[in-house]
């Protein structure tokens, strides 16, 4: 039996705006006060682990021992089939210190010159920690094609050059709720209310 989350208030342990934007609207038929790692300033903590899951719990870990109070971590990234599941973890990675993802996007389309295969797919872990170190880790993921250039200006992160199965446009061309329909994250969070939140 997974635990139920009862508070009042749940910690984001995020410092990705793009991240707490669309976790914010996921929470929202929910009744809970959302604070972010950043607003709190809680420290962003290396991710030394090798896995989605590894590193989406220790960022929640983290941040609930060091508010004192429930956090939601997500960790996430961009799979390539041909790239052999890169960048996967190192998604933040590749934009640099500055976060700049049009040179990670860029670094995506030069390594695949010469490949045909473009597909791809995004992974999402939420892990849902409380500060007794208990842990409930779920996740979800979406299956697509890259395309270049680069298209739309509406998500964050790799959504310019992400185009879901059965679609034509990119989640950087789609209103968010059309992304959240269908999201890596959207998937994993569905998993999360199901097991952790009451109706
Ligand atoms: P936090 O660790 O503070 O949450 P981060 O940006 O460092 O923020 P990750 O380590 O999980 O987060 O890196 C995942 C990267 O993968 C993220 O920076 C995005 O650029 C990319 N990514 C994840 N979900 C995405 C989505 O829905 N659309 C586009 N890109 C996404």
């Amino acid at each position: 039996m997974a635990r139920i989350f009862s508070g009042a208030r749940l910690v984001l342990a995020t410092h990705n705006p793009g991240k707490v934007r669309e976790i914010k609207d996921l929470l929202a038929p929910f009744s809970v006060d959302v604070v972010s790692a950043g607003e709190l300033n809680l420290p962003e903590p290396e991710e030394t682990e090798t896995t989605f899951i590894g590193n989406a719990q220790l960022k929640a870990l983290a941040a609930a021992k060091a508010s004192g109070q429930p956090a939601l971590a997500d960790d996430s990234g961009l799979s390539v089939a041909a790239l052999n599941g890169a960048p996967g973890i190192y998604s933040a990675r590749w934009a640099g210190p500055a976060k700049d993802f049009s040179i990670a996007m860029k670094r995506v389309e030069q390594e695949l010159q010469g490949k045909t295969d473009r597909t791809a797919k995004f992974v999402c872990a939420l892990s849902l920690c409380w500060p007794d170190g208990h842990a409930e880790n779920f996740e979800g993921e979406v299956r697509g094609r890259l395309v270049f250039p680069p298209r739309g200006n509406k998500g964050f992160g790799y959504d310019p050059i992400f185009v879901p199965v059965g679609h034509s446009t990119t989640f950087a061309e789609m209103e968010p709720a059309a992304k959240h329909a269908m999201s890596h994250r959207a998937k994993a969070f569905a998993q999360l209310v199901a097991a952790c939140f009451k109706n």
